[in-house]
């Protein structure tokens, strides 16, 4: 027999190539590769095709990030960047993993290709199942797999013993019917990847300003006078966030950066846009670079708001907006008499930057009225992430900087819809409002019960309380924490579906039994009963768009995400109120039921066609808090960090390269950081490598120290960087077996990916 599957990446080494940190972001560089990427994984011709319709009005929306497109004038053939070409590439690609791919490969034998291997492997092109005790897949016809899908939900004592995962890039109809079929099943088992992801944004700003996304809309970023870049790396990212950067520069506002790292996408950018600047020396974008040590981001931000408290106290009525705050805002007395018992020495320390530099941020700050602060999963992956957003909030609302022209909060989301499917009702803990709609609409009785999250799906296949898993898209294994966990919970299952575009590490850790069920692309036309069809998707600021996809599919046995849901609604429910054969064979039907059930989609169908599409309404951007639990927006009392290292300890942060969207694997290269053809690394502070008696390049074991218990992730070359002592970097998703599942953020529930406590052990 076979030996057993591994759950992580195997340990390999590619050859590492250290190269000097380029100076500036964008510009030839990333044409280049943009170009290499397209042409090897899709063709020249195709690939330019391609590239003309992304991002178009009349195109269909970037795989890559949720960043937004100009709601005007859009460039032609250049409204993607290197990322976004790569995301396409990865998807467009000519490659394909056919039943004779399965038959000639192990699962076994799968287990040992890293990430990148098995990506380049390509599209799944038939429906595939793997019997119990297999060892290889092998096709199946879809009706055969919708019967297997429906025994095994119909065979469980409750639906709260199913759950149902999705990943932020399912279309917004897709979205919409998958939910409907969970809770006409009946449960609110709906995890999805916000949970590990913006989970601690939406539970901050629903608190703090009422509604859960962000404020601002691109045209902001022209009238912002400061802009703040926290937790965030948008040069590899968001790339496209660079252009909004510039034009906040080109309107005479300030930058101020946040990060441990120094990253080269937030110091200069080259336009892309622009081939006579392609050579030139680049935009400068930073205007202050506060290197604060992991997690000392609510130490800082105190620390700030104590200085700007003080110059207010100073000259009243200048620094902060009073008026704003006696009439707009609840709890700034309690705010500030908690500010004051903080020992402002302590905060500064653990910020690990100097009160000259704190100053010089307090500054810019103190003079300016319109601010806008950006973040993203440097802030959300922390024990104290919701304290982190709800201090940002803080200094927004001291500020009056909020629901006016040029100033707000902005979480920039990661996936490309995943505020669209939260919209659509993707969420294990529903709103009431949502229910009654749903319910009344559809004439049936939806499940009240909170389901389980990512981290709480995860415990329950462990502990064998669900059998049962659904992904719609995504990759479970590898993106969740505590990988050797993770993947004992999916083998306790009784079946592993999962709905994808291309193979991945969860195909191959799979329950008894397991389907992978291949679907159609962005990129792909969608035909169904009625047509061809179209989806719709809501990027980061709350604009609804339509995307279609112009390529022949790569197989005639693909299926769309709707259909697919559809089929296994067909095949389960027996009594179902919902017609789910016309609704996926016209996507308008869905639409239809998504007005009369969501508010915001007012005459969906109709305002869906106007290229471009249409903003949904924002409580916070319209200046009204009526809707938080006070009538107003609310200042909060926050923790700093209560994470106590001992001596040869360090914080370590999960990160993505430049070369990779989460657990997919573009290529081998983290340009920007100088690192070329290796992921296993380890980026740490040259005086903490010499004190631990360790040199570039060495080879060590990472110990993760969390409630007395050890986890071990081995082989990690060594490398110097500017980090801030006692902290370290690795990438996602190769340490995610060190982040315990035990380990989330206070609220929200979302992994620590941020701050994990290791020790780093040399190998003899
Ligand atoms: N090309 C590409 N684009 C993507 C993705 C991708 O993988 N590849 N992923 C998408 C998704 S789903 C998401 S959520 C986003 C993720 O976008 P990011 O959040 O930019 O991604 P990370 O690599 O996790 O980077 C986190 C950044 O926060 C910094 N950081 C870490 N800890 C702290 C801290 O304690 N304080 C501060 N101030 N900074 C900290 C890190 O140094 C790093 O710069 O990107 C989306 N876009
Ligand atoms: N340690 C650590 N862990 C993290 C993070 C971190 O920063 N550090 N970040 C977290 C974050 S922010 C996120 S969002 C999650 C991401 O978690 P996931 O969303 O679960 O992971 P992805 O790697 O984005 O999923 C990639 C897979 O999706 C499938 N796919 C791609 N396109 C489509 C499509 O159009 N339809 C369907 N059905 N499938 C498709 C492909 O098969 C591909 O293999 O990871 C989280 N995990
Ligand atoms: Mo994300």
């Amino acid at each position: 027999m076979t030996k057993k599957t591994i759950a992580q990446p195997p340990v390999k080494f590619t050859g590492i190539k250290e190269i000097k940190m380029p100076t500036s972001a964008v510009g030839f560089k990333a044409i280049k590769s943009a170009l290499t990427h397209i042409t090897d994984e899709v063709g020249i011709m195709k690939g330019i095709g391609l590239l003309a319709k992304l991002n178009q009005k009349d195109g269909f929306d970037c795989p890559g990030c949720a960043w937004p497109d100009p709601d005007e004038k859009r460039a032609f053939l250049a409204e993607y960047c290197e990322n976004g070409a790569k995301a396409v590439a990865e998807e467009a690609t000519k490659n394909r993993v056919s039943p004779l791919f399965f038959a000639t490969h192990s699962i076994a034998e799968l287990g040992l290709l890293s990430d990148f291997e098995l990506g380049k492997k390509g599209r799944v092109t038939q429906p595939m199942y793997l019997p119990e005790g297999a060892t290889h897949y092998q096709p199946i016809e879809w009706d055969a797999a919708f019967q297997i899908i429906s025994n095994n939900l119909k065979k469980l004592q409750s639906p709260d013993e199913a759950i149902f995962y999705t990943s932020g890039r399912t279309s917004n109809e897709a979205a919409y019917l998958y939910q409907l079929f969970v809770r006409q099943f009946g449960t609110n088992n709906l995890p999805d990847c916000s949970n590990m992801c913006h989970e601690s944004s939406g539970a901050a700003l629903s608190e703090t300003l009422g509604i859960g996304k962000g404020s601002v809309t691109l045209d902001d970023f022209k009238y912002a006078e400061v802009v703040i870049v926290i937790g965030q790396n948008p040069g590899t990212n968001h790339p496209r966030m660079l252009t909004a950067l510039g034009e906040t520069k080109k309107h005479g506002g300030k930058i101020i950066s946040i990060n441990p790292l120094p990253e080269v996408g937030l110091k200069n950018f080259i336009e892309p846009q622009n081939p006579l600047k392609w050579l030139g020396d680049g935009m400068d974008l930073s205007d202050l670079f506060l290197q604060v040590k992991i997690n000392g981001d609510v130490a800082l931000l105190k620390a700030i708001l104590i200085l700007l408290n003080q110059k207010e106290m100073n000259n009243p009525g200048t620094v902060f907006d009073t008026d704003f705050i006696q009439k707009q805002t609840q709890g700034y007395e309690d705010f500030i008499g908690d500010l004051e018992t903080y020992n402002f020495d302590d905060l500064v320390n653990q910020t690990g930057i100097s009160l000259s530099e704190i100053a010089a941020a307090v500054e810019i700050l103190a003079n300016n009225k319109k601010i806008i602060v950006c973040w993203a999963m440097g802030l959300t992956q922390h024990k104290n992430a919701v304290d982190n957003i709800r201090e940002v909030v803080n200094l927004l609302l001291l500020k009056g900087s909020i629901g006016k022209q040029g100033a707000g909060t902005c979480p920039v989301r990661g996936h490309s819809n995943v505020q669209g499917d939260r919209t659509m009702g993707i969420w294990e803990r529903p709103e009431e409002d949502f229910l009654n709609a749903l319910d009344a609409h559809f004439n049936f009785k939806s499940p009240r019960k909170n389901g389980y999250d990512v981290v709480e799906s995860i415990e329950a296949m462990y502990e064998k309380k669900a059998h049962f898993f659904l992904g719609m898209g995504g990759n479970f294994n590898s993106a969740t924490p505590d990988t050797e966990v993770t993947a004992k919970a999916l083998r306790n299952c009784e079946l592993t579906v999962h709905i994808s575009t291309k193979i991945n590490r969860s195909h191959l850790i799979h329950g008894k039994e397991a389907l992978i069920l291949p679907c159609l692309g962005r990129t792909e036309k969608d035909i169904q009963a009625s047509g061809e069809q179209f989806v719709s998707v809501e990027n980061s600021m709350g604009v609804i768009s339509k995307s279609v996809g112009h390529l022949e599919p790569l197989s005639e046995y693909l299926k769309s995400e709707t259909a697919i849901v559809a089929g296994i609604a067909n095949a389960t429910l027996e009594n179902t109120t919902v017609n789910w054969t016309a609704m996926a064979g016209n996507y308008d039907l869905i639409r239809d039921a998504i007005e009369a059930t969501i508010p915001g989609f007012e005459q969906f169908n109709e305002r869906i066609r106007i290229l471009g599409g249409f903003y949904l309404p924002n409580s916070s951007r319209e200046n009204d808090f009526s809707v938080t639990y006070t009538g107003k927006a609310n200042f909060t009392i926050n923790q700093v960090s209560d994470i106590v290292l001992k001596k040869d300890q360090y914080l370590m942060m999960t990160i993505r390269t430049h070369d990779q969207f989460n657990t997919t694997i573009y290529g081998l290269n983290d340009r920007y950081r100088g690192i070329l053809n290796e992921r296993r690394v380890i980026f740490m502070n040259s005086e903490d490598i010499k004190e631990a008696g360790l040199q570039h390049n060495d080879l060590v074991d990472l110990v993760s120290h969390f409630e007395g218990q050890e986890r071990r992730a081995e082989q990690f070359l060594v490398i110097p960087y500017s980090i801030p002592r006692q902290c370290t970097a690795t990438y996602f998703p190769e340490t995610n077996v060190l982040v315990p599942l035990k380990s989330t953020a206070r609220i929200s529930n979302t992994p620590t990916s941020k701050t994990v406590v290791i020790s780093i052990h040399k190998r003899e």
